[in-house]
């Protein structure tokens, strides 16, 4: 099992913060929201994703969303406001005001998932791949905080990452590139067969990192990391953890409010019009009171 860089007292010295996600690009705050309360939410968000699944139903058009639809709440807190005091509980805020200054803002980036299981990647390689650089100037400074809400060990459906990855060039925009290459190639397919999937393993490439960690969390722990680090959820494979159908995760994005903030909400709102749609709708009234109230400016 891996060890995390997780929060203590020690380690929540101002010091020891910007150290630690200078140099490894992770921490992990333990939950101080009550169990019994944490369960109570995952009870609710399971019941609000089981009557969408019973209400959904594909159709032709809908088919390639479905289970964007089905599995995916965009801007979780509108729905769920009362998740505000979880996503910036004390540490987490203490965390956020540390690495990136007392003035920093709440991105509307922020869904709850469930079963979703992704391949490597950073939090910048979708935009990269479409022409942005705003992630390589020294003052773009944002955090993706992760929140599972169940226990998940070793190689279980919690988070895989690639600690200090975020001080390297991010590779996997070359690695998509020449997959999407290799899509369009007779030539590349055949010769990829012929090599018994030895030659353009872009499964693997996009999977494996031989200098990755599982992270343990317990439900409610926050995972907070660079967003220029290699990560990608751990695959569940005994199903102890996450059974299927269980895995529940609260995903946001935090960042310095400074001139970047404007180009990254603009990528956002282009990126895919319909799933960002919310960008520009009200936010519900208790995000902008608790919001006001803890100095958190909200976009
Ligand atoms: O849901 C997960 O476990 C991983 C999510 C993730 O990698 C992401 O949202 O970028």
């Amino acid at each position: 099992m891996a060890v995390a860089n997780t929060v203590s007292e020690q380690l929540l010295k101002p010091g020891n913060i910007r150290q630690r996600l200078q140099d490894d690009g992770y921490l992990v705050a333990q939950q101080s929201t009550p169990e019994h309360t944490m369960l109570a939410l995952r009870y609710k968000l399971m019941a609000f994703f089981e009557e969408r699944r019973h209400n959904a139903q594909p159709t032709q058009v809908q088919k390639s969303t479905y289970k964007q639809y089905r599995d995916i709440i965009p801007y979780g807190v509108n729905e769920f406001p009362e998740l505000m005091p979880i996503l910036f509980s004390p540490d987490i805020l203490a965390i956020c005001r540390t690495a990136l200054g007392d003035d920093f803002v709440f991105l509307p980036e922020n869904t709850v998932m469930r079963d979703y299981f992704n391949t490597l990647h950073t939090d910048f390689t979708e935009p990269e791949l479409l022409g942005h650089n705003f992630h390589k100037e020294s003052d773009f400074k944002k955090l993706t905080i992760g929140i599972y809400l169940q226990e998940n060990i070793d190689n279980d459906g919690g988070m895989f990452l690639v600690p200090g990855s975020h001080n390297r060039q991010d590779p996997y925009v070359s690695i998509r590139l020449a997959q999407q290459a290799f899509e369009r190639s007779r030539v590349k397919k055949f010769l990829a067969k012929l090599s018994g999937n030895r030659l353009y393993n872009y499964h693997k490439l996009l999977r494996v990192d031989k200098n990755g960690i599982d992270l343990p969390n317990k439900p409610g722990d926050a995972l907070i990391f660079d967003g220029r680090l290699a990560h990608r959820a751990s695959i569940p494979n005994s199903g102890k953890w996450t059974p299927k159908g269980e895995k529940l995760a609260l995903f946001y994005g935090v960042m310095s409010n400074n001139r970047h903030v404007d180009a990254y909400i603009g990528y956002l709102r282009d990126l895919k019009r319909d799933f960002y749609s919310y960008i520009d709708e009200p936010r519900h009234p208790d995000i902008v009171r608790f919001c006001e109230k803890e100095g958190i400016t909200l976009r």
